[in-house]
């Protein structure tokens, strides 16, 4: 069992010898296992999905420069230098990843202790998870950007994703799929304009550039669960230069829907207005406030964006046969794009209320 594994393990200069290796069943695209030593240290070892991160070494870069760059800041602002951060070990190679036979690439970084929770049981930890992702935002404001490698080609860039739908509807090799999918592509033609919010202001310089994470699921922050605080913000794949709305927006999407991301039964979906003010204030509190006028105008519409954005990739991905999302079930990507669509639905009505909430917080 895990043969494959133990080998990219052994790769890896640590302080022990493995005696287990256990999957740890989350993301929908790489694949990680959790390592324990005889020693009694744990480690997280990842095989990096080289078809959706095509350039993995460029990734690691990046990896490596933000965490560098968090530890120097938490010493210095008197965080958690040690757990809040991840720390990858280094393989033979001398590099941060290795490469197996089949070219799989590996990474392995020390486990953190923490819950990477699926969903919110209590508001305190929503509020923590906007304070940690606000923190890392606030941490990274001054890192050099320029340096970044793109991980993924526009990865937010809406207008981008749009044009990418546009053509899995028009190559679509699946005409039943295309046919089942009518109406949910009508919903996406309908709300275009919706696409060019953040892309539109960003290269007019009306909103600024920052580093962002960009994949703020609830699920990528690590909390205590004693005293309920965010420990470590993980899944540093797609840092990257974005909009603040993209971060605030798909924490939204994902974290204060009353649901999961991919509940079929979409009459149960929603956006739950209390949590949506939890984070919100957790958000702000974690960047110290540092938005422009333009930002906290525009936050609300964050959400809405991605989870347009995320319904998008996941009905595009369903015409495109289903090759970048991990599916469990055959239908997978269009209940994913459904539920997507349902929640962006209930935050169209909600909007003047997300709105005033963050005209509330902000004051
Ligand atoms: C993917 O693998 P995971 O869960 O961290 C995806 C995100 C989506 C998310 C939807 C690199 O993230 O963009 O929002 O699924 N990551 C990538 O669940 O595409
Ligand atoms: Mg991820």
């Amino acid at each position: 069992m895990y043969e494959k594994e133990l080998e990219a393990v052994s790769h890896f200069s640590l302080d022990g010898a493995p005696v287990k290796i256990e999957p740890i069943i989350c993301g929908n695209i790489n694949s990680t296992f959790k390592v324990t030593l005889d020693n009694g240290h744990n480690y997280v070892l990842q095989n990096v999905n080289a078809n959706v991160f095509k350039k993995p070494e460029e990734l690691m870069a990046n990896v490596a420069g933000v965490c560098s760059h968090l530890k120097k800041k938490l010493a210095a602002t008197g965080g958690d230098a040690e757990h809040g951060v991840m720390n990858f070990a280094t393989s033979d190679n001398g590099s941060l990843l290795y490469i197996n036979d089949e070219g799989k690439y590996y990474r392995l970084y020390l486990f953190i202790e923490g819950v990477s929770y699926q969903s919110i049981s209590r508001p305190e930890l929503f509020y923590s998870a906007g304070e940690a992702f606000g923190n890392f935002q606030s941490l990274l404001a001054d890192y050099p950007a320029q340096t970044l490698n793109e991980t993924i080609v526009n990865f937010h860039n809406t207008v981008s994703r749009y044009k990418d739908f546009q053509a899995a509807v028009m190559g679509c090799k699946l005409p039943e799929r295309l046919e089942e999918s009518k109406e949910e592509c009508l919903f996406f033609e309908s709300r275009e304009p919706l696409t060019h919010i953040a892309v539109d202001a960003l290269k007019a310089g009306k909103m600024p550039l920052r580093v962002t994470h960009n994949d703020t699921k609830l699920n990528n922050v690590l909390i205590d669960p004693v005293t309920d605080k965010g420990v470590c913000v993980i899944d540093l794949d797609t840092v990257m230069p974005g909009s603040v709305l993209y971060d605030f927006g798909d924490a939204i999407r994902f974290g204060a829907c009353t649901t999961a991301e991919d509940e079929p039964d979409t009459s149960k979906i929603a956006v739950d207005l209390d949590l949506f003010e939890t984070f919100t204030r957790g958000f702000i509190a974690g960047l110290g406030g540092a938005l422009t006028d333009e930002e906290y105008d525009h936050l609300a519409d964050g959400a809405l964006l991605m989870t347009y954005e995320c319904g998008l990739r996941f009905l595009s991905d369903y015409l495109n046969g289903d090759t970048y999302f991990r599916i469990t079930s055959e239908k997978h990507n269009l209940i994913r794009a459904r539920a997507q669509i349902a929640l962006l639905r209930d935050m169209e009505k909600k909007l003047p209320e997300m709105k005033r909430i963050i005209r509330e917080c902000r004051a």
